[in-house]
């Protein structure tokens, strides 16, 4: 963002001589908010035995700063299993093992947290 004014200068002669200039004050962006989740809770299944890989589905997070300060990357937390992937970039959720695939339950994620600029999204 940008402001713009025009600044006069008077000066106590009779009659008066002014100058006049141009101000330009650029705003600049701080990282100053948190990336969200668009969504409270997502739910998600999918069927036992699908494909490693498959796309079970995605999360969406928005940071409302400009680059760089809005960079939203996604990572699972207490993922012990291993079972279940989501890509860190476009935040696209499916199984990393066969066993994710078996674990139609796993699939099921309800809670998730959030901190500066990093989402993460928890599985339970
Ligand atoms: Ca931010
Ligand atoms: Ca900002």
């Amino acid at each position: 963002m940008c402001v713009c004014v025009q600044v006069l200068a008077v000066d106590g002669g009779d009659p008066a001589l002014t100058g006049s200039a141009v101000v330009i004050v650029s705003v600049l962006d701080v990282d100053d908010n948190v990336a969200e989740f668009t969504e409270d809770n997502y739910q998600m299944s999918v069927p036992e035995n699908s494909a490693v890989g498959v796309v079970v589905g995605h999360v969406t997070a928005v940071d409302d700063d400009l680059s760089p300060y809005n960079v939203v990357y996604y990572e699972l937390l207490d993922d012990d299993t291993n079972s279940f992937h989501i890509d860190r970039l476009n935040g696209q959720y499916h199984p990393a093992s066969a066993r994710g695939c078996a674990v139609a339950r796993c699939a099921k994620m309800t809670q998730v947290t959030q901190n500066t600029s990093v989402c993460k999204y928890v599985r339970q």
